[in-house]
Order: structure tokens, then C-alpha cells, then sequence
């Protein structure tokens, strides 16, 4: 989403939202297990035996560092809620149900151009993933495959990987720049129909092009890469189930429109507007941040 902010930069300031915390989310579902339990996450499928989430990883680290398990269980994830890319790692970490801290940046007054957050993502983007303290990750498919490694969101054959990487390089440069660019001017800025009214007819074009490309693959297929939902259903969905919020017409689109309710109905889906619930069971879980 091309996401310069219209009006100046203001100082950055974090807007602590609450925690998505295993166990904790308030939803339910066959995935909502806690993050950390690896042979929950076997028993579901959604791990590969090859490893494990990195979560665990993470406490790995922190055990080996002498540092509590409770200081450093959870990602810290700088999101917008109205960006498809941050909702696209938010969707991940559901499926996964993964703990994380999610901190609003507001792109709109210009809270991801500050010297604080370029000093973390000189891109100025979000999403931007905090996978230990001070370890940035940006680029929200690279998140993706961060968070997926080791579970089965992560094809583990050479061509199936290749495959969900064929289908997230597209939706960043076919789907993304314009699906996406339309949303945020459409939707997100105010006016913003006036201000692009020259650039529409091209997203338009391109996007309805990125649109039947998919529309194509699912005709004789439930999923983009191997037979399963992976992470590259996950990058496609961000901005195409807001595409007729957008001008677009879907329902041109029926193999496109199943597959959006296919990926609705896995257990562990939360909607773009979902946020953590206020609920933490255990406080030790801000430890990191006191
Ligand atoms: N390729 C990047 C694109 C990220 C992006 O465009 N982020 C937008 C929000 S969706 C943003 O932070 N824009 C603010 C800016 O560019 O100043 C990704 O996939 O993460």
C-alpha cells in the first residue's frame, strides 16, 4: 500500500494496544492453543516436526541469556489496523495463535516517518515485527515467513515453498501496489478519490488483471501453494477481501469469492478490525517492557 503520509510528520508517539496473549485471545477454535506449546501445535498440524515456533525459539534465547521466560515470550508488532500488510502478519499470528504486543502506528499523521521509528525501519513502513529486543523485521511477507517457519503455514517441500514465494512476489507487485493503493486513497484518506482520480484507472486495470490471475489458479485449485493454506493465502487474502470496499467488483470473481470464505472459515481467522483482547492473565507476560 503506497502510504505517504498526506499531512506532516507529527512526534511519534507508541499507542500501546493490549495483548494477544496464548491462551488469552478470547477466541476459539482448534488453534487457539497456547503459542508456546509445541506438541499442541504438532497435534493440530500446524507444525512441522522439523521445528518449532519461534516463540519457542525465543525462550531459548532468553533461557540461554539467564533471562526469565516470562520477559521474553512475546513479539512486538508496530501495525496500523487499517493496513492490509500489517493485517496480513496479525492474521498469521492468529492462525498461530502467537503472543505479541501490538503497538498502533498511525501512518496517516505521519508516525512511521519519526527519527525514532526510521532509527527501527529506515523504510518508514509498517508492519514492522520486534522479534527480540532491539531485532527489527520489516516487510510484511518477510514476517511471514518468519513467524511460519517450522508449522505447516510454511510449505516444506523445495517446490511448494518456491510456489507460495511465486504467489507472495505477486501480490507485491501485482496486487499489493494496486489493490492496495486504492484502498488506502479510497478508504483511508479523506478526499483521497480527488487526489488520485488520475492514477484509479490504471489500479483499476492492474489490480482486475492481479484479480483473474487468481481467479484462474482457483478454478482447479482450493489454495495457492500446496494444497493448503499457507502463508501465501495469507499475503493474498490482506487486500483482496477489501478489494470491493475499493471500486472492485468481486463478484466477477467466484472462484476468488469461495476462496476467501475458505480462508474465513479456518479456525483461528480474525477479521482486519479484530484487536487483542485487554485480558492478560499473567502480568509477567510486560516484564520486557517495565
Ligand atoms: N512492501 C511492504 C509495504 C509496506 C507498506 O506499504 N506499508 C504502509 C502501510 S500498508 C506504510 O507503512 N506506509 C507509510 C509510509 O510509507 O509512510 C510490506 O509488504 O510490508
Amino acid at each position: 500500500m503506497r502510504g505517504r503520509p498526506p499531512s506532516p510528520p507529527i512526534s511519534h508517539s507508541e499507542k500501546t494496544k493490549p495483548v494477544a496473549a496464548a491462551g488469552f485471545s478470547g477466541r476459539s477454535g482448534p488453534l487457539r492453543t497456547a503459542a508456546w506449546d509445541f506438541d499442541a501445535f504438532q497435534r493440530l498440524g500446524l507444525a512441522t516436526p522439523a521445528g518449532g515456533h519461534h516463540c519457542l525459539a525465543a525462550l531459548g534465547a532468553a533461557d540461554a541469556g539467564g533471562e526469565s521466560e516470562a520477559t521474553f515470550r512475546m513479539y512486538k508488532l508496530y501495525s496500523m489496523q487499517r493496513s492490509g500488510n500489517s493485517y496480513k502478519v496479525r492474521l498469521a499470528l492468529a492462525f498461530l495463535d502467537a503472543p505479541y504486543r501490538a503497538i498502533e502506528v498511525d501512518i496517516l499523521r505521519g508516525e512511521s516517518r519519526t527519527p525514532d521509528f526510521l532509527a527501527k525501519n529506515p523504510s518508514g513502513q509498517v508492519p514492522l515485527l520486534e522479534t527480540a529486543p532491539g531485532r527489527y523485521l520489516a516487510e510484511s511477507n518477510a514476517i511471514l515467513w518468519y513467524l511460519a517457519v517450522g508449522t505447516s503455514l510454511a510449505p516444506d517441500t523445495r517446490m511448494d515453498r518456491a510456489e507460495a514465494l511465486q504467489w507472495m512476489f505477486f501480490e507485491q507487485h501485482a496486487l499489493e501496489p494496486n489493490i492496495g493503493s486504492a484502498y488506502f486513497w479510497l478508504c483511508l484518506v479523506k478526499g483521497g478519490r480527488d487526489l488520485q482520480t488520475h492514477a484509479l484507472e490504471d489500479w483499476l486495470e492492474r489490480g482486475y488483471a492481479a484479480l483473474q490471475v487468481m481467479e484462474n489458479h482457483l478454478k482447479t485449485n482450493d489454495y495457492f501453494a500446496a494444497g493448503q493454506l499457507t502463508i501465501a493465502d495469507i499475503a493474498l487474502y490482506g487486500y483482496t477481501h477489501v478489494a470491493d470496499q475499493c471500486d472492485f467488483d468481486l463478484s466477477m470473481f467466484p472462484a476468488v469469492n469461495a476462496w476467501l470464505r475458505r480462508v474465513e472459515q479456518t479456525p483461528g481467522f480474525v477479521t482486519m478490525d479484530w484487536t487483542p483482547e485487554t485480558a492478560v492473565a499473567d502480568p509477567a507476560y510486560f516484564a520486557a517492557e517495565a
